[in-house]
């Protein structure tokens, strides 16, 4: 396959300012005609190139005249034209029905819905399908009437009527010029909760939820959302909405979590529909996270689009972290940051750190779709945070401000963005744009010495090689720092603010009496690993005593893992520093409950595992189950009195102070059954049957698949029963169990590939039972490579169907250099086989082939 660079970026030798579309749709067969204003932007005699895949030309004519000198190369339809503005007409047919790659116009559910991006509107007509030809589009649907009463396209509806034949039509134009991966229409039927928002400047927007009937009573929390996103925008951006209509789908079949298409987002159900009881707290969050981050594209991705796929983290680490200040706004602003930080640990840094590495704004691609990943969103929001940290909060609105003003309306770069906050902000950001470039998480050491009156922190930062990058240069590193007194427990003098620039630098504090601790990278206000020579008496000291809460969190996360380091490399640890931390925290009145519940839970057996050199699943699943196991015992009657006190009879209320308590309240549920208690599983089981609501039902069910109760088979059963009929309920049926800590899960996992309720064709449902596999570090992991057969096997059957959800699964088996040489072998011969399957698509075949590597 051939592989995109950078370097080779031209700009479009043809552009299209109007397109005119006409869709006669039909699940089977579909026609679609495409009337593309098109003029030069080439002084050479460029031929017109037009995309299309699968797409076969049932007719073609230039200026409204038939034309047969056109051909084919590749996948590109090649149409000489002498002039410099034509008029081409195009037809293809396409089979909606049988799009198993959920890429172009696809069915889902007996609808019709579309995905574009990165480049799936090549799937449905010809065109030039790059990110930085912008159009106005007028789209005119014909479908049957029965079938589909609901047509939506992009913009605002300009007409509609029906036919004698039992069809109607309906046509949309959207006055905003956009690039075709926002393209979409919806066909289907369906039913809307209608709400309206007023701009800032007194516009009147109709906002609609449309999903089918019986989902209508679940939609309520995605508008509310949607209208506090709008309101956010306004206030903490000045952005506002620019159309008279706002549309949301929800369909189930989406290899995303949603779309956010000008002025009609096109959503996967699980980000939309929430009740109480089919919806946990963490769902009701990542609703309003995605509804959000959808919208907040209206600006950042679609006012001011990509100008090539190289710069997609322009779009998504923007709108990331826009969406973060959102959620942070909501509820606990430290609470979030433990969350984002915790998931940049699970999945940013592990690709930072193997095969799949690349830089933030990549060098080159086989395939664009492989490249939605952590890098380009969370570590792409981790970089516009460090800008807005070195600009503070003033002059970083002021960059975004020159930066929607200025390239609004056009297709941009990541450098048009840093520019933007260098000029507003004043900075110098020249070797900031580094973190743009290079790969890899950044090191950093960390060792503070007293001496009289006189502290001095030497800090010295290394950057990992990784693929194609062998050296890298010093990056910009900004860090909060504070120093406390280890006796007064006071702090000695303010934060401050250090931007770590050299490979080596030495920072002095004079006027420090006491003996001082250091607390470094508050806030997680760079990506980095911070290595420092504190003791665990410093780290306890810090998790005590820190002011930051992220960094108070840090300091028990750093404690705790090195405790399990300890235990899985010795095969034995002294767990009484984190016992006495952990009860400290428990005891301390002034903490939220909401962040009590995230600091005193242990890391994930995959991030002890990221910190050892070589990963010893057994081993660290042992210390992790022997850590907690001592804290459920030794602080039993902390836990039991927790559990009491966050016990309510009062009804399901989504309120931060109700979502701490049913946070905290499954955490010392957690700890009771990690205890041994004997009546762990009766508790766990009450909990499960008395529960109004998802939140709890699924913490007590997970507590009981993981043990060895006869309890655990009944709410398995009840759970499955209750919710039949239920995907979204179901796939956390088969998450819960594929995340099971027994011994037992890899065979229990195999079974369930083979319920009747198991297929490939939904990524949500694969995802479910193959990516929470996937991560559960001990069960995939098991010495005779049958979690890496079973993988592989799924990812070529996938693969046939959907290559984009396919290749999004297989990172794991590319860890295979941090394991044993015996695990490695199984993991690279399972590779190889993938590699060498017949008909791989290219998606999987540049993540198997690199993760070879
Ligand atoms: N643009 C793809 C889905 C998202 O990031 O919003
Ligand atoms: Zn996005």
């Amino acid at each position: 396959p051939a592989v995109h660079r950078r370097e080779d970026y031209r700009p479009p030798a043809w552009l299209v300012p109007e397109v005119a579309l006409d869709l006669a749709l039909d699940p089977a067969a579909t026609r679609v005609r495409a009337r593309l204003t098109v003029t030069r932007n080439s002084e050479a005699s460029e031929p017109l190139r037009l995309d299309g895949e699968g797409l076969t030309p049932l007719s073609i004519s230039v200026d409204g005249v038939a034309v047969n000198d056109w051909r084919m190369e590749g996948e590109q339809l090649v149409i000489p034209l002498a002039g410099a503005a034509h008029v081409i007409e195009t037809e293809v047919e396409i089979a909606p029905e049988r799009n198993t790659q959920l890429m172009g116009l696809y069915a889902s559910g007996g609808n019709l819905c579309t995905q574009c991006e990165a480049e799936g509107f090549r799937r449905i007509t010809f065109f030039p399908d790059r990110p930085d030809v912008l159009a106005t589009y007028r789209v005119r649907m014909t479908a049957d009437k029965a079938r589909y009463p609901v047509l939506l396209a992009n913009g605002d509806p300009v007409a509609s009527g029906d036919n004698d034949d039992g069809t109607h039509w309906a046509e949309w134009h959207d006055p905003f010029p956009k690039p075709s991966y926002l393209f979409a229409l919806v066909a289907g039927d369906l039913a809307c909760n209608r709400g309206t928002f007023t701009t800032g400047s007194g516009r009147e927007v109709e906002l609609g939820i449309w999903v089918r009937a019986s989902d209508l009573p679940k939609t309520d929390h995605a508008l509310d959302a949607l209208k506090l996103a709008m309101a956010w925008d306004e206030r903490v951006y000045g952005r506002e909405y620019d159309l008279d209509v706002f549309n949301i789908v929800a369909v189930d079949d989406f290899n995303f979590g949603a779309m956010e298409n000008k002025g009609l987002n096109i959503f996967n159900s699980r980000y939309i529909l929430a009740d109480p009881d089919t919806a946990t707290d963490y769902d009701y969050d990542a609703i309003a996270a995605v509804v959000a981050h959808e919208y907040f594209h209206n600006w950042s991705g679609n006012r001011v689009t990509c100008r090539d796929w190289f710069q997609l983290s322009l779009k998504e680490g923007f709108t990331v972290f826009r969406d973060q200040g959102f959620s942070a706004d909501q509820g606990s602003a430290a609470v979030k940051r433990i969350e984002d930080v915790r998931g940049l640990r699970a999945s940013q840094f592990p690709e930072d750190a193997g095969p799949l590495a690349h830089p933030v704004r990549p060098e080159s691609y086989l395939e664009i779709s492989n490249f939605y990943t952590s890098t380009i969103y969370n570590k792409g929001a981790e970089l516009i945070r460090m800008m807005a940290t070195i600009l503070g909060p003033v002059k970083f609105r002021a960059g975004s401000d020159l930066y929607f003003d200025r390239f609004d309306g056009t297709a941009a770069t990541c450098e048009d963005f840093v520019a933007c906050m260098e000029e507003a902000g004043d900075v110098d950001l020249s070797r900031f744009r580094l973190w743009y470039s290079q790969a890899g998480t950044p090191r950093v050491s960390a060792s503070l010495a007293h001496d009289g009156g006189r502290a001095t922190l030497r800090l010295a930062q290394q950057v990992p090689p990784t693929p194609g990058q062998a050296h890298k240069q010093a990056m910009v590193l900004p860090l909060r720092i504070r120093l406390f007194g280890a006796e007064t427990g006071q702090p000695l003098g303010p934060e401050q603010l250090i931007l770590l620039d050299e490979a080596n630098q030495s920072i002095v504090f004079e006027g420090v009496a006491e003996r001082p601790v250091l607390s470094i990278n508050r806030g997680f206000s760079a990506p980095v690993t911070i290595e420092s020579d504190r003791t665990a008496a410093d780290l306890a000291f810090l998790a005590r005593n820190d002011d930051d809460p992220f960094a108070r969190y840090e300091a028990m996360q750093q404690l705790m893992l090195d405790t399990l380091v300890a235990g899985a490399i010795e095969g034995d640890a002294d767990h009484r520093a984190v016992i006495d931390a952990v009860g400290d925290t428990l005891d301390d009145p002034a903490l939220d409950p909401a962040f009590i519940a995230e600091a005193v839970l242990l890391p994930s057996e995959s991030f002890v595992g990221d910190q050892l050199s070589m990963v010893d699943p057994e081993a660290i699943f042992r210390a992790r189950e022997a850590l907690r196991g001592d804290l459920g015992r030794a602080l039993t009657d902390r836990w039991r009195t927790l559990y009491e006190a966050h016990t309510t009879t009062a009804a399901y209320q989504y309120t931060p102070a109700a979502k701490a308590s049913r946070r905290i309240r499954n955490v010392a549920l957690g700890y009771i059954a990690a205890s041994g208690a004997a009546d762990a599983a009766e508790l766990a089981f009450r909990q499960f049957e008395r529960a109004d609501n998802m939140t709890d039902r699924q913490g007590a069910l997970a507590t009981l698949v993981n043990s060895d109760s006869d309890l655990r088979e009944a709410a398995l059963d009840i759970f499955y029963n209750r919710y039949a009929g239920n995907p979204l309920v179901l796939d956390k049926w088969f998450q819960t169990q594929a995340l099971s800590a027994r011994a037992d899960t890899p065979a229990v996992v195999a079974a369930l590939a083979e319920h009747p309720d198991f297929t490939l064709a939904n990524p949500n449902r694969a995802r479910s039972l193959i990516g929470a596999f996937a991560v559960n570090q001990r069960a995939f992991n098991q010495a005779d490579g049958a979690g890496y057969r079973f993988l592989a096997d799924q990812l070529i059957a996938l693969d046939k169907l959907n290559p984009q959800t396919a290749a999004k699964l297989l990172p794991p088996l590319g860890r295979w250099r941090r394991f044993d040489a015996a695990r490695a072998a199984l993991m690279r011969a399972e590779l190889e086989r993938i590699v060498g399957t017949a008909g791989l698509s290219k998606d999987l075949f540049e993540q198997a082939s690199k993760s070879l590597e």
